[in-house]
Protein backbone atom coordinates (compact mmCIF):
# COMPACT_ATOMS: atom_id res chain seq x y z
CA UNK A 1 0.00 0.00 0.00
CA UNK A 2 1.32 3.15 -0.92
CA UNK A 3 -0.43 6.61 -0.05
CA UNK A 4 1.24 8.10 -2.73
CA UNK A 5 -1.35 8.67 -5.94
CA UNK A 6 1.50 8.55 -8.55
CA UNK A 7 1.86 5.53 -10.55
CA UNK A 8 3.98 2.56 -9.12
CA UNK A 9 7.63 2.31 -10.35
CA UNK A 10 7.77 0.11 -12.79
CA UNK A 11 9.90 -2.46 -10.33
CA UNK A 12 7.04 -2.60 -8.65
CA UNK A 13 4.72 -4.75 -11.06
CA UNK A 14 8.07 -6.68 -12.14
CA UNK A 15 8.82 -8.13 -8.31
CA UNK A 16 4.79 -8.89 -8.66
CA UNK A 17 4.86 -10.84 -11.70
CA UNK A 18 8.01 -12.50 -10.91
CA UNK A 19 6.51 -15.21 -9.03
CA UNK A 20 8.34 -14.89 -5.89
CA UNK A 21 11.73 -13.64 -7.43
CA UNK A 22 12.02 -16.37 -10.11
CA UNK A 23 11.18 -14.45 -13.09
CA UNK A 24 13.04 -16.39 -15.91
CA UNK A 25 16.02 -16.52 -14.11
CA UNK A 26 17.07 -19.81 -14.71
CA UNK A 27 16.86 -19.59 -18.00
CA UNK A 28 18.70 -16.57 -18.95
CA UNK A 29 21.54 -17.67 -16.64
CA UNK A 30 21.93 -21.19 -18.57
CA UNK A 31 21.42 -18.46 -22.11
CA UNK A 32 25.35 -19.17 -23.41
CA UNK A 33 25.03 -16.50 -26.19
CA UNK A 34 25.77 -13.23 -23.99
CA UNK A 35 27.70 -12.61 -20.75
CA UNK A 36 24.60 -10.47 -20.09
CA UNK A 37 20.74 -10.78 -19.12
CA UNK A 38 18.15 -9.21 -19.62
CA UNK A 39 16.93 -5.97 -17.53
CA UNK A 40 14.00 -7.38 -15.75
CA UNK A 41 16.38 -10.56 -14.45
CA UNK A 42 18.84 -7.56 -13.66
CA UNK A 43 16.41 -6.10 -11.40
CA UNK A 44 15.62 -9.63 -9.82
CA UNK A 45 19.19 -10.77 -9.73
CA UNK A 46 19.80 -8.03 -7.14
CA UNK A 47 17.45 -9.96 -4.47
CA UNK A 48 19.76 -13.16 -4.67
CA UNK A 49 22.91 -11.33 -3.89
CA UNK A 50 24.37 -10.54 -7.96
CA UNK A 51 24.60 -7.03 -9.62
CA UNK A 52 25.64 -7.62 -13.58
CA UNK A 53 28.47 -4.97 -13.86
CA UNK A 54 31.03 -4.25 -16.97
CA UNK A 55 34.54 -3.44 -16.92
CA UNK A 56 33.99 -0.14 -17.56
CA UNK A 57 38.15 0.53 -18.31
CA UNK A 58 37.50 -1.33 -21.40
CA UNK A 59 33.92 0.23 -22.18
CA UNK A 60 34.97 2.42 -24.69
CA UNK A 61 37.47 0.07 -26.59
CA UNK A 62 34.82 -2.76 -27.40
CA UNK A 63 32.27 -0.05 -28.20
CA UNK A 64 35.03 0.84 -31.23
CA UNK A 65 35.42 -2.82 -31.72
CA UNK A 66 31.92 -3.29 -31.97
CA UNK A 67 32.09 -5.71 -29.12
CA UNK A 68 29.65 -6.92 -26.14
CA UNK A 69 30.62 -4.88 -23.15
CA UNK A 70 33.34 -7.48 -20.60
CA UNK A 71 30.08 -8.32 -18.74
CA UNK A 72 30.68 -9.84 -15.04
CA UNK A 73 28.62 -10.52 -12.02
CA UNK A 74 29.30 -9.09 -8.34
CA UNK A 75 28.70 -11.38 -5.74
CA UNK A 76 27.74 -9.83 -2.35
CA UNK A 77 27.73 -12.48 0.39
CA UNK A 78 25.98 -12.11 3.98
CA UNK A 79 27.52 -12.24 7.10
CA UNK A 80 25.31 -11.09 9.49
CA UNK A 81 27.46 -9.25 11.99
CA UNK A 82 30.41 -9.56 9.88
CA UNK A 83 31.40 -12.87 11.93
CA UNK A 84 32.77 -16.16 9.82
CA UNK A 85 34.85 -18.91 10.27
CA UNK A 86 38.78 -19.46 9.51
CA UNK A 87 37.68 -22.18 7.43
CA UNK A 88 34.46 -20.03 5.31
CA UNK A 89 37.66 -17.48 5.24
CA UNK A 90 39.90 -19.70 3.06
CA UNK A 91 36.73 -20.94 1.40
CA UNK A 92 35.88 -17.28 0.15
CA UNK A 93 39.69 -17.20 -0.30
CA UNK A 94 39.47 -20.08 -2.98
CA UNK A 95 36.80 -18.80 -4.73
CA UNK A 96 37.82 -15.53 -5.19
CA UNK A 97 40.32 -17.19 -6.74
CA UNK A 98 38.87 -19.69 -8.95
CA UNK A 99 36.14 -17.67 -10.05
CA UNK A 100 36.44 -14.06 -9.52
CA UNK A 101 38.47 -11.71 -9.70
CA UNK A 102 41.58 -13.00 -7.41
CA UNK A 103 40.64 -10.41 -5.07
CA UNK A 104 38.27 -10.04 -2.07
CA UNK A 105 36.31 -6.83 -0.78
CA UNK A 106 35.55 -6.22 2.97
CA UNK A 107 32.47 -4.28 2.49
CA UNK A 108 31.20 -1.10 4.55
CA UNK A 109 28.41 -3.87 5.98
CA UNK A 110 30.09 -6.41 6.80
CA UNK A 111 29.98 -8.47 4.20
CA UNK A 112 32.34 -9.74 1.61
CA UNK A 113 31.80 -9.03 -2.06
CA UNK A 114 33.35 -10.90 -5.37
CA UNK A 115 33.88 -9.29 -8.53
CA UNK A 116 34.26 -10.23 -12.19
CA UNK A 117 32.30 -13.45 -11.88
CA UNK A 118 31.21 -14.12 -15.55
CA UNK A 119 28.29 -15.75 -15.88
CA UNK A 120 28.46 -19.44 -16.87
CA UNK A 121 30.64 -19.43 -13.41
CA UNK A 122 28.08 -17.73 -11.61
CA UNK A 123 25.77 -20.81 -10.74
CA UNK A 124 28.78 -22.94 -9.68
CA UNK A 125 30.42 -19.66 -7.55
CA UNK A 126 27.13 -19.25 -5.84
CA UNK A 127 26.99 -23.19 -5.16
CA UNK A 128 30.48 -22.86 -3.30
CA UNK A 129 29.84 -20.37 -1.46
CA UNK A 130 26.58 -21.88 0.28
CA UNK A 131 29.12 -25.07 0.65
CA UNK A 132 30.96 -23.62 2.68
CA UNK A 133 27.72 -22.60 4.69
CA UNK A 134 27.77 -18.91 3.39
CA UNK A 135 24.50 -17.04 1.33
CA UNK A 136 23.75 -14.57 -0.88
CA UNK A 137 19.68 -14.58 -0.21
CA UNK A 138 18.78 -11.01 0.70
CA UNK A 139 22.38 -9.24 0.67
CA UNK A 140 20.90 -6.94 -1.96
CA UNK A 141 17.36 -5.86 -3.35
CA UNK A 142 14.61 -4.47 -1.69
CA UNK A 143 14.49 -6.57 1.07
CA UNK A 144 16.32 -6.12 4.58
CA UNK A 145 19.83 -6.50 3.95
CA UNK A 146 22.94 -7.96 5.97
CA UNK A 147 22.36 -7.03 9.90
CA UNK A 148 25.44 -5.12 11.63
CA UNK A 149 26.46 -5.30 14.71
CA UNK A 150 29.72 -4.22 16.75
CA UNK A 151 31.87 -7.16 15.96
CA UNK A 152 34.53 -5.63 18.84
CA UNK A 153 35.27 -9.70 20.57
CA UNK A 154 36.78 -8.10 23.73
CA UNK A 155 33.13 -7.07 25.40
CA UNK A 156 32.65 -10.93 25.69
CA UNK A 157 29.31 -11.52 27.18
CA UNK A 158 27.62 -8.27 26.03
CA UNK A 159 29.17 -8.86 22.44
CA UNK A 160 28.23 -12.40 22.41
CA UNK A 161 24.60 -11.50 23.24
CA UNK A 162 24.38 -8.55 20.32
CA UNK A 163 25.78 -10.91 17.63
CA UNK A 164 23.17 -13.60 18.56
CA UNK A 165 20.88 -10.23 18.42
CA UNK A 166 21.79 -9.30 14.94
CA UNK A 167 21.81 -13.17 13.77
CA UNK A 168 18.32 -13.28 15.08
CA UNK A 169 17.00 -10.18 13.18
CA UNK A 170 18.46 -11.33 10.21
CA UNK A 171 17.34 -14.89 9.76
CA UNK A 172 13.68 -13.44 10.58
CA UNK A 173 13.67 -10.59 8.07
CA UNK A 174 15.12 -13.20 5.55
CA UNK A 175 12.88 -13.87 2.50
CA UNK A 176 10.77 -17.24 2.61
CA UNK A 177 10.54 -18.24 -1.19
CA UNK A 178 12.39 -21.14 -2.30
CA UNK A 179 13.30 -19.16 -5.41
CA UNK A 180 17.17 -18.74 -4.22
CA UNK A 181 16.92 -22.71 -3.63
CA UNK A 182 15.53 -23.49 -6.55
CA UNK A 183 17.70 -21.14 -9.11
CA UNK A 184 20.82 -21.68 -7.53
CA UNK A 185 20.68 -24.76 -5.33
CA UNK A 186 18.79 -27.47 -7.98
CA UNK A 187 15.72 -27.48 -5.12
CA UNK A 188 13.09 -29.27 -6.17
CA UNK A 189 10.72 -26.90 -7.60
CA UNK A 190 7.62 -26.05 -4.91
CA UNK A 191 4.92 -28.35 -5.50
CA UNK A 192 2.17 -27.48 -8.37
CA UNK A 193 3.49 -23.93 -8.51
CA UNK A 194 1.56 -23.89 -5.04
CA UNK A 195 1.32 -19.83 -3.68
CA UNK A 196 4.22 -19.75 -1.57
CA UNK A 197 4.17 -17.28 1.61
CA UNK A 198 6.09 -14.53 2.31
CA UNK A 199 4.66 -13.38 5.21
CA UNK A 200 6.51 -10.03 5.85
CA UNK A 201 7.20 -8.90 2.45
CA UNK A 202 4.53 -9.92 0.57
CA UNK A 203 4.78 -10.20 -3.31
CA UNK A 204 5.92 -7.11 -3.80
CA UNK A 205 8.68 -7.05 -1.16
CA UNK A 206 9.67 -3.45 0.46
CA UNK A 207 9.68 -0.42 -1.51
CA UNK A 208 13.25 0.06 -1.75
CA UNK A 209 16.49 -1.51 0.16
CA UNK A 210 16.19 -1.88 4.33
CA UNK A 211 19.38 -1.43 6.65
CA UNK A 212 19.86 -2.51 10.43
CA UNK A 213 22.45 -2.06 12.51
CA UNK A 214 23.25 -2.50 15.92
CA UNK A 215 25.98 -0.21 17.84
CA UNK A 216 27.07 -0.66 21.08
CA UNK A 217 28.57 2.13 23.14
CA UNK A 218 30.88 3.71 23.24
CA UNK A 219 31.36 2.62 19.91
CA UNK A 220 29.44 3.90 16.87
CA UNK A 221 31.86 1.55 14.40
CA UNK A 222 28.27 0.50 12.46
CA UNK A 223 27.55 4.48 12.09
CA UNK A 224 24.21 3.36 13.58
CA UNK A 225 22.46 6.90 12.57
CA UNK A 226 22.88 5.98 8.74
CA UNK A 227 20.47 2.95 9.05
CA UNK A 228 16.81 2.54 8.31
CA UNK A 229 16.50 1.00 11.87
CA UNK A 230 19.02 1.17 14.49
CA UNK A 231 19.63 -0.57 17.97
CA UNK A 232 21.43 0.90 20.59
CA UNK A 233 22.71 -1.72 23.16
CA UNK A 234 22.09 -0.70 26.80
CA UNK A 235 24.00 -2.78 29.48
CA UNK A 236 22.90 -3.67 33.13
CA UNK A 237 25.30 -2.61 35.99
CA UNK A 238 26.86 -6.16 35.29
CA UNK A 239 27.51 -5.39 31.63
CA UNK A 240 24.95 -7.88 30.85
CA UNK A 241 22.79 -7.02 27.76
CA UNK A 242 19.41 -5.28 28.89
CA UNK A 243 17.63 -3.78 26.89
CA UNK A 244 17.96 -1.45 22.79
CA UNK A 245 17.47 2.45 22.46
CA UNK A 246 15.81 2.04 19.02
CA UNK A 247 16.50 4.82 16.09
CA UNK A 248 14.73 5.44 12.34
CA UNK A 249 15.16 6.97 9.13
CA UNK A 250 18.51 6.99 8.73
CA UNK A 251 20.09 6.79 5.31
CA UNK A 252 22.75 8.18 3.03
CA UNK A 253 21.91 8.05 -0.30
CA UNK A 254 21.21 11.12 -1.91
CA UNK A 255 21.02 12.24 -6.17
CA UNK A 256 23.00 15.16 -7.43
CA UNK A 257 20.75 17.95 -8.62
CA UNK A 258 17.76 16.78 -6.35
CA UNK A 259 17.14 18.36 -3.22
CA UNK A 260 14.01 16.52 -2.34
CA UNK A 261 16.83 13.64 -1.60
CA UNK A 262 19.42 14.18 1.34
CA UNK A 263 20.99 11.90 3.66
CA UNK A 264 19.78 12.01 6.87
CA UNK A 265 20.64 10.83 10.57
CA UNK A 266 18.35 8.49 12.47
CA UNK A 267 15.55 9.52 15.25
CA UNK A 268 15.02 7.93 18.54
CA UNK A 269 11.96 5.71 18.97
CA UNK A 270 12.62 5.26 22.75
CA UNK A 271 13.79 2.05 24.72
CA UNK A 272 12.43 -1.71 24.53
CA UNK A 273 13.64 -4.92 26.68
CA UNK A 274 16.12 -6.77 24.76
CA UNK A 275 13.72 -10.10 24.10
CA UNK A 276 11.31 -7.29 22.14
CA UNK A 277 13.96 -6.87 19.83
CA UNK A 278 13.24 -9.11 16.66
CA UNK A 279 9.66 -7.94 16.77
CA UNK A 280 10.18 -4.37 17.02
CA UNK A 281 12.66 -4.90 13.84
CA UNK A 282 9.83 -6.38 12.23
CA UNK A 283 6.76 -4.31 12.92
CA UNK A 284 9.30 -1.19 11.83
CA UNK A 285 9.59 -3.22 8.33
CA UNK A 286 5.74 -3.91 8.21
CA UNK A 287 5.39 0.20 8.82
CA UNK A 288 7.82 0.97 5.56
CA UNK A 289 6.29 -2.05 3.56
CA UNK A 290 3.13 -0.09 3.57
CA UNK A 291 3.71 3.22 3.56
CA UNK A 292 6.79 3.91 1.44
CA UNK A 293 6.85 5.46 -1.32
CA UNK A 294 6.25 2.93 -4.30
CA UNK A 295 6.69 5.91 -7.51
CA UNK A 296 9.61 7.57 -6.77
CA UNK A 297 12.55 4.72 -6.00
CA UNK A 298 15.05 8.03 -4.94
CA UNK A 299 12.37 8.84 -2.38
CA UNK A 300 11.36 5.71 -1.46
CA UNK A 301 13.30 4.81 1.79
CA UNK A 302 12.52 4.43 5.28
CA UNK A 303 13.85 8.14 5.75
CA UNK A 304 11.79 9.92 3.42
CA UNK A 305 8.37 7.88 5.05
CA UNK A 306 9.29 9.88 8.56
CA UNK A 307 10.52 12.59 7.04
CA UNK A 308 6.59 13.28 5.24
CA UNK A 309 4.68 12.06 7.76
CA UNK A 310 6.72 12.75 11.10
CA UNK A 311 8.50 10.83 13.75
CA UNK A 312 5.26 11.01 16.10
CA UNK A 313 2.97 9.39 13.25
CA UNK A 314 5.22 6.80 12.72
CA UNK A 315 6.34 5.88 16.38
CA UNK A 316 2.25 5.45 16.91
CA UNK A 317 2.01 3.38 13.84
CA UNK A 318 4.62 1.14 15.20
CA UNK A 319 3.22 0.85 18.53
CA UNK A 320 -0.52 0.16 17.39
CA UNK A 321 0.96 -2.88 15.83
CA UNK A 322 3.28 -3.97 18.48
CA UNK A 323 0.40 -3.47 20.75
CA UNK A 324 2.36 -1.61 23.70
CA UNK A 325 4.53 1.51 23.74
CA UNK A 326 8.38 2.22 23.85
CA UNK A 327 10.17 3.15 27.44
CA UNK A 328 11.92 6.52 27.53
CA UNK A 329 15.72 6.53 25.68
CA UNK A 330 18.06 5.33 28.21
CA UNK A 331 21.04 7.52 28.69
CA UNK A 332 24.23 6.42 26.52
CA UNK A 333 27.28 8.32 25.07
CA UNK A 334 29.09 7.28 21.55
CA UNK A 335 33.32 8.40 21.60
CA UNK A 336 33.76 7.74 17.62
CA UNK A 337 33.12 5.45 14.39
CA UNK A 338 36.09 4.17 13.96
CA UNK A 339 38.28 0.61 14.83
CA UNK A 340 40.28 -0.20 17.85
CA UNK A 341 43.49 -1.14 15.92
CA UNK A 342 46.27 -3.60 17.27
CA UNK A 343 46.06 -6.41 19.65
CA UNK A 344 43.37 -6.24 22.61
CA UNK A 345 43.25 -9.03 25.54
CA UNK A 346 39.36 -10.34 25.89
CA UNK A 347 38.04 -10.53 29.47
CA UNK A 348 37.97 -14.68 29.24
CA UNK A 349 41.93 -14.35 28.22
CA UNK A 350 41.33 -14.64 24.39
CA UNK A 351 43.31 -12.27 22.21
CA UNK A 352 42.12 -10.11 19.30
CA UNK A 353 44.02 -8.39 16.56
CA UNK A 354 42.55 -5.69 14.68
CA UNK A 355 43.93 -5.12 10.93
CA UNK A 356 43.28 -1.87 9.35
CA UNK A 357 42.69 -3.21 5.52
CA UNK A 358 42.80 -0.39 3.10
CA UNK A 359 39.43 -0.08 1.58
CA UNK A 360 38.66 -3.44 2.68
CA UNK A 361 40.61 -4.73 -0.61
CA UNK A 362 42.16 -8.04 0.39
CA UNK A 363 44.89 -9.11 -2.99
CA UNK A 364 48.20 -9.36 -2.77
CA UNK A 365 50.87 -7.19 -4.31
CA UNK A 366 54.08 -7.85 -5.02
CA UNK A 367 55.46 -5.83 -1.51
CA UNK A 368 52.40 -6.83 0.47
CA UNK A 369 50.91 -10.51 0.42
CA UNK A 370 47.95 -9.83 2.56
CA UNK A 371 45.73 -12.14 1.09
CA UNK A 372 48.40 -14.80 1.50
CA UNK A 373 48.99 -13.62 4.98
CA UNK A 374 45.30 -13.62 6.08
CA UNK A 375 45.26 -17.23 4.34
CA UNK A 376 47.84 -18.87 6.24
CA UNK A 377 46.36 -16.74 9.65
CA UNK A 378 43.10 -18.78 8.69
CA UNK A 379 44.91 -22.36 7.87
CA UNK A 380 45.95 -22.31 11.79
CA UNK A 381 43.26 -20.31 13.07
CA UNK A 382 41.07 -21.32 15.75
CA UNK A 383 39.14 -18.32 16.85
CA UNK A 384 37.13 -16.30 13.91
CA UNK A 385 37.38 -14.14 12.05
CA UNK A 386 35.20 -10.80 12.09
CA UNK A 387 34.84 -7.81 9.56
CA UNK A 388 33.99 -4.09 10.47
CA UNK A 389 31.91 -1.95 9.67
CA UNK A 390 34.94 0.44 8.54
CA UNK A 391 35.84 -2.33 5.91
CA UNK A 392 38.81 -4.00 8.33
CA UNK A 393 39.62 -7.08 9.99
CA UNK A 394 39.63 -8.19 13.42
CA UNK A 395 41.34 -12.01 14.17
CA UNK A 396 39.20 -12.70 17.31
CA UNK A 397 39.40 -15.32 19.91
CA UNK A 398 43.23 -16.08 19.85
CA UNK A 399 44.52 -18.13 22.31
CA UNK A 400 47.31 -17.55 24.39
CA UNK A 401 49.39 -20.27 23.63
CA UNK A 402 48.79 -19.68 19.58
CA UNK A 403 49.42 -15.46 19.56
CA UNK A 404 53.54 -16.27 19.12
CA UNK A 405 52.31 -18.49 15.71
CA UNK A 406 49.68 -15.61 14.83
CA UNK A 407 52.40 -12.84 15.15
CA UNK A 408 55.38 -14.90 13.71
CA UNK A 409 52.81 -15.08 10.66
CA UNK A 410 51.98 -11.55 10.80
CA UNK A 411 55.49 -10.79 10.43
CA UNK A 412 56.42 -12.97 7.74
CA UNK A 413 54.01 -11.49 5.76
CA UNK A 414 54.44 -7.77 6.37
CA UNK A 415 50.50 -7.79 7.84
CA UNK A 416 52.26 -5.40 11.01
CA UNK A 417 51.47 -2.35 7.96
CA UNK A 418 47.61 -3.11 8.98
CA UNK A 419 48.55 -1.65 12.56
CA UNK A 420 51.41 1.17 12.05
CA UNK A 421 49.44 3.76 9.42
CA UNK A 422 48.62 7.21 10.57
CA UNK A 423 45.68 8.48 12.24
CA UNK A 424 44.35 9.91 8.69
CA UNK A 425 44.61 6.58 6.66
CA UNK A 426 43.24 4.15 9.70
CA UNK A 427 40.22 6.48 9.28
CA UNK A 428 39.99 6.49 5.70
CA UNK A 429 36.87 4.47 3.49
CA UNK A 430 36.80 4.45 -0.15
CA UNK A 431 33.55 2.71 -1.83
CA UNK A 432 34.33 0.64 -4.98
CA UNK A 433 33.20 2.76 -7.72
CA UNK A 434 35.82 2.43 -10.97
CA UNK A 435 35.87 0.20 -12.84
CA UNK A 436 33.27 -1.92 -11.39
CA UNK A 437 30.73 0.01 -10.15
CA UNK A 438 28.05 1.17 -12.91
CA UNK A 439 26.95 3.89 -11.05
CA UNK A 440 30.80 5.92 -10.18
CA UNK A 441 31.19 9.14 -11.55
CA UNK A 442 34.70 9.45 -10.10
CA UNK A 443 37.12 6.78 -9.02
CA UNK A 444 37.42 6.17 -5.14
CA UNK A 445 38.51 3.07 -4.23
CA UNK A 446 41.69 3.75 -7.05
CA UNK A 447 42.29 7.11 -5.76
CA UNK A 448 41.49 7.90 -1.85
CA UNK A 449 45.04 6.11 -0.77
CA UNK A 450 46.48 8.55 -3.09
CA UNK A 451 44.82 11.35 -1.84
CA UNK A 452 45.48 10.59 1.46
CA UNK A 453 49.31 9.62 0.95
CA UNK A 454 49.53 13.49 -0.21
CA UNK A 455 47.15 14.50 2.94
CA UNK A 456 49.63 12.59 5.21
CA UNK A 457 52.91 14.79 4.09
CA UNK A 458 50.45 17.45 5.55
CA UNK A 459 49.44 15.74 8.50
CA UNK A 460 53.02 15.09 9.30
CA UNK A 461 54.28 18.74 8.54
CA UNK A 462 51.93 20.22 11.43
CA UNK A 463 53.08 17.48 13.80
CA UNK A 464 49.87 15.15 13.49
CA UNK A 465 50.96 12.05 12.76
CA UNK A 466 48.11 10.31 14.70
CA UNK A 467 45.69 12.61 14.87
CA UNK A 468 42.42 10.94 13.46
CA UNK A 469 40.19 12.74 11.07
CA UNK A 470 37.54 10.48 9.54
CA UNK A 471 38.19 10.97 5.72
CA UNK A 472 35.35 9.14 3.12
CA UNK A 473 35.64 8.81 -0.63
CA UNK A 474 32.56 7.46 -3.25
CA UNK A 475 32.39 7.78 -6.73
CA UNK A 476 29.14 9.34 -6.52
CA UNK A 477 26.36 10.69 -4.21
CA UNK A 478 25.01 7.17 -3.50
CA UNK A 479 26.98 7.40 -0.12
CA UNK A 480 27.98 3.74 -0.06
CA UNK A 481 31.09 4.44 2.20
CA UNK A 482 28.92 7.27 4.28
CA UNK A 483 30.85 9.98 2.84
CA UNK A 484 27.76 12.59 4.32
CA UNK A 485 28.97 10.93 8.06
CA UNK A 486 32.96 11.56 7.80
CA UNK A 487 34.90 14.75 8.82
CA UNK A 488 36.03 15.03 5.34
CA UNK A 489 33.67 13.73 2.42
CA UNK A 490 34.65 13.32 -1.06
CA UNK A 491 31.64 12.80 -3.35
CA UNK A 492 32.29 11.88 -6.90
CA UNK A 493 30.49 14.33 -9.24
CA UNK A 494 32.29 13.65 -12.77
CA UNK A 495 35.29 12.00 -14.20
CA UNK A 496 38.21 13.70 -11.71
CA UNK A 497 35.73 15.95 -10.14
CA UNK A 498 34.68 15.63 -6.14
CA UNK A 499 32.36 18.06 -3.94
CA UNK A 500 33.83 18.14 -0.72
CA UNK A 501 31.70 18.49 2.16
CA UNK A 502 32.88 18.83 6.22
CA UNK A 503 31.80 19.29 9.33
CA UNK A 504 30.54 15.82 10.42
CA UNK A 505 30.78 14.73 14.34
CA UNK A 506 33.91 12.44 14.81
CA UNK A 507 31.01 10.00 17.06
CA UNK A 508 28.52 9.98 14.00
CA UNK A 509 25.84 11.73 15.43
CA UNK A 510 25.71 14.70 12.72
CA UNK A 511 26.02 15.11 9.07
CA UNK A 512 28.41 17.30 7.28
CA UNK A 513 27.72 19.73 4.75
CA UNK A 514 28.83 20.49 1.21
CA UNK A 515 31.92 23.07 1.84
CA UNK A 516 32.72 23.14 -1.99
CA UNK A 517 30.94 22.20 -5.18
CA UNK A 518 32.71 19.95 -7.88
CA UNK A 519 36.14 20.50 -7.11
CA UNK A 520 38.91 19.21 -9.87
CA UNK A 521 40.64 16.31 -8.42
CA UNK A 522 44.37 18.61 -8.21
CA UNK A 523 42.70 21.24 -6.16
CA UNK A 524 41.95 18.92 -3.50
CA UNK A 525 45.36 18.99 -1.96
CA UNK A 526 45.75 22.52 -1.58
CA UNK A 527 42.41 22.61 -0.31
CA UNK A 528 41.94 20.61 2.13
CA UNK A 529 45.52 21.18 3.22
CA UNK A 530 45.41 24.45 4.03
CA UNK A 531 42.06 23.66 6.15
CA UNK A 532 44.21 20.80 8.23
CA UNK A 533 47.38 23.63 8.74
CA UNK A 534 44.91 25.83 10.15
CA UNK A 535 43.46 22.76 12.29
CA UNK A 536 46.64 22.35 13.76
CA UNK A 537 47.18 26.30 14.92
CA UNK A 538 43.91 27.42 15.76
CA UNK A 539 42.17 24.38 16.98
CA UNK A 540 41.24 24.30 20.80
CA UNK A 541 42.52 21.40 23.37
CA UNK A 542 40.72 18.02 22.17
CA UNK A 543 38.59 19.90 19.56
CA UNK A 544 37.78 17.53 16.68
CA UNK A 545 38.60 18.21 12.83
CA UNK A 546 35.20 18.66 12.37
CA UNK A 547 33.81 20.56 15.43
CA UNK A 548 36.45 23.15 14.18
CA UNK A 549 35.19 23.30 10.74
CA UNK A 550 32.03 24.36 12.18
CA UNK A 551 33.36 26.63 14.76
CA UNK A 552 36.03 28.31 12.36
CA UNK A 553 32.98 28.96 9.75
CA UNK A 554 34.30 26.88 6.74
CA UNK A 555 30.58 25.08 6.95
CA UNK A 556 27.08 25.45 8.96
CA UNK A 557 26.41 22.55 11.21
CA UNK A 558 23.40 20.16 9.71
CA UNK A 559 20.87 19.81 12.55
CA UNK A 560 18.88 17.09 10.11
CA UNK A 561 18.30 16.01 6.69
CA UNK A 562 17.09 18.01 4.21
CA UNK A 563 19.16 21.10 5.75
CA UNK A 564 22.02 19.60 4.49
CA UNK A 565 21.41 21.48 1.13
CA UNK A 566 21.02 25.03 3.22
CA UNK A 567 24.76 25.81 2.50
CA UNK A 568 23.74 25.33 -0.94
CA UNK A 569 21.85 27.82 -1.18
CA UNK A 570 24.04 29.79 0.80
CA UNK A 571 26.57 29.68 -1.85
CA UNK A 572 24.12 30.65 -4.49
CA UNK A 573 22.80 33.91 -2.62
CA UNK A 574 26.65 34.59 -2.41
CA UNK A 575 27.01 34.44 -5.61
FE1 LIG B 1 26.01 0.71 -1.96
C1 LIG B 1 24.37 0.81 -4.91
C2 LIG B 1 28.52 -0.96 -3.35
C3 LIG B 1 27.20 0.00 1.11
C4 LIG B 1 24.03 3.18 -0.68
N1 LIG B 1 26.35 -0.01 -3.82
C5 LIG B 1 25.52 0.09 -4.89
C6 LIG B 1 26.04 -0.75 -6.05
C7 LIG B 1 25.43 -2.11 -5.94
C8 LIG B 1 25.88 -0.13 -7.45
C9 LIG B 1 24.67 -0.50 -8.25
O1 LIG B 1 23.53 -0.40 -7.75
O2 LIG B 1 24.85 -0.86 -9.41
C10 LIG B 1 27.55 -0.79 -5.68
C11 LIG B 1 28.37 -1.95 -6.22
C12 LIG B 1 29.78 -1.48 -6.53
C13 LIG B 1 30.75 -2.56 -6.75
O3 LIG B 1 31.26 -2.70 -7.88
O4 LIG B 1 31.08 -3.28 -5.80
C14 LIG B 1 27.50 -0.60 -4.19
N2 LIG B 1 27.50 -0.40 -1.26
C15 LIG B 1 28.50 -0.93 -2.00
C16 LIG B 1 29.61 -1.46 -1.13
C17 LIG B 1 30.30 -2.70 -1.68
C18 LIG B 1 30.61 -0.33 -0.89
C19 LIG B 1 31.90 -0.74 -0.26
O5 LIG B 1 32.89 -0.24 -0.76
O6 LIG B 1 31.93 -1.49 0.71
C20 LIG B 1 28.83 -1.68 0.18
C21 LIG B 1 28.20 -3.04 0.27
C22 LIG B 1 27.44 -3.19 1.53
C23 LIG B 1 26.93 -4.57 1.80
O7 LIG B 1 27.73 -5.44 2.10
O8 LIG B 1 25.71 -4.76 1.79
C24 LIG B 1 27.74 -0.62 0.03
N3 LIG B 1 25.62 1.39 -0.10
C25 LIG B 1 26.31 1.06 1.03
C26 LIG B 1 26.02 1.99 2.08
C27 LIG B 1 26.64 2.00 3.45
C28 LIG B 1 25.81 1.26 4.45
O9 LIG B 1 24.86 0.57 4.10
O10 LIG B 1 26.13 1.38 5.63
C29 LIG B 1 25.12 2.90 1.56
C30 LIG B 1 24.58 4.16 2.28
C31 LIG B 1 23.60 3.87 3.34
C32 LIG B 1 22.22 3.86 2.79
O11 LIG B 1 21.82 2.86 2.20
O12 LIG B 1 21.54 4.89 2.93
C33 LIG B 1 24.87 2.51 0.20
N4 LIG B 1 24.43 1.77 -2.65
C34 LIG B 1 23.80 2.78 -1.99
C35 LIG B 1 22.83 3.39 -2.86
C36 LIG B 1 21.89 4.57 -2.50
C37 LIG B 1 20.67 4.11 -1.80
C38 LIG B 1 19.69 5.22 -1.55
O13 LIG B 1 18.99 5.17 -0.56
O14 LIG B 1 19.58 6.13 -2.38
C39 LIG B 1 22.93 2.71 -4.10
C40 LIG B 1 22.11 2.98 -5.37
C41 LIG B 1 20.75 2.40 -5.31
O15 LIG B 1 20.37 1.67 -4.40
O16 LIG B 1 19.99 2.71 -6.23
C42 LIG B 1 23.94 1.72 -3.93
FE1 LIG C 1 29.18 2.91 -6.74
FE2 LIG C 1 28.38 5.27 -5.93
FE3 LIG C 1 28.25 3.20 -4.28
FE4 LIG C 1 30.58 4.20 -4.88
S1 LIG C 1 28.95 5.29 -3.81
S2 LIG C 1 30.06 2.00 -4.91
S3 LIG C 1 30.32 4.84 -6.97
S4 LIG C 1 27.09 3.43 -6.12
Amino acid sequence: MSTDSAPLHPNEALKSRSNYLRGNLAEVIADPLTGSIPEEEVQLIKFHGSYLQDDRDVRAERRKKKLEKAYSFLIRVRVPGGVCTPDQWLAMDTIADTWANGSLRLTTRQAFQLHGVIKSNLKTTIQSINQALLDTIAACGDVNRNVMCNPNPHLSELHGQVLQTARDISAHLLPHTRAYHEIWLDEEKVAGGAPEEEPIYGKTFLPRKFKVAIAVPPSNDVDVFAHDLGFIAIADSEGKLHGFNVTVGGGMGMTHGREDTFPRVADGLGYIPADKVVEVAEKVVLVQRDFGNRSDRARARLKYTIHERGIDWFKGEVEARLGWTFEPEAPYAFSSTGDRYGWVKGADGRFHLTLFIQNGRIKDTADYPLKTGLREIARIHKGDMRLTANQNLIIAGIEPDDRAAIEQLIHQYKLYRGLHQTGLRMNSMACVALPTCGLALAESERYLPTLVSQLEDVMKECGMRDDEIVIRMTGCSNGCARPYLAEIGLVGKAPGVYNVYLGAAFNGSRLNKLYRDSVPQNNLLPLISAIIRDYSISRRPGERFGDFTIRSGYVKPTRKGPDFHDEIRYKEYQI
